[in-house]
């Protein structure tokens, strides 16, 4: 999966995004979209990870998890998000 942040028109802007991880663990890489300064982040995460994305991380973030050449086992990732509500 590429480089990318969660779609904010139909999520609202600083949405709280949760996932859980089932099965082989993958890394999860994370990116300043405008501050090339600062470093990226590196998240193992294994099977019964629980990752929060919240505040201004997915407005200012983008994520990842890395094409790898090392054979894959199945995974699931389950992830929640919270939708923009109706004003
Ligand atoms: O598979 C994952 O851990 C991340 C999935 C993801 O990046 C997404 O759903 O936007």
């Amino acid at each position: 999966m590429s480089w990318h942040s969660d779609r904010e028109d139909t999520i609202g802007s600083n949405p709280a995004i949760a996932s859980v991880t089932f099965g082989d663990s993958r890394l999860f890489r994370l990116r300043h979209k405008v501050r090339k300064d600062v470093e990226q982040v590196e998240i193992k995460l294994h099977h019964g990870s629980f990752l929060l994305m919240s505040g201004t991380t997915n407005t200012y973030w983008q994520h990842q998890v890395p094409k790898t050449k090392r054979e894959v086992l199945p995974r699931i990732n389950l992830t929640f998000r919270i939708a923009k509500r109706a004003v």
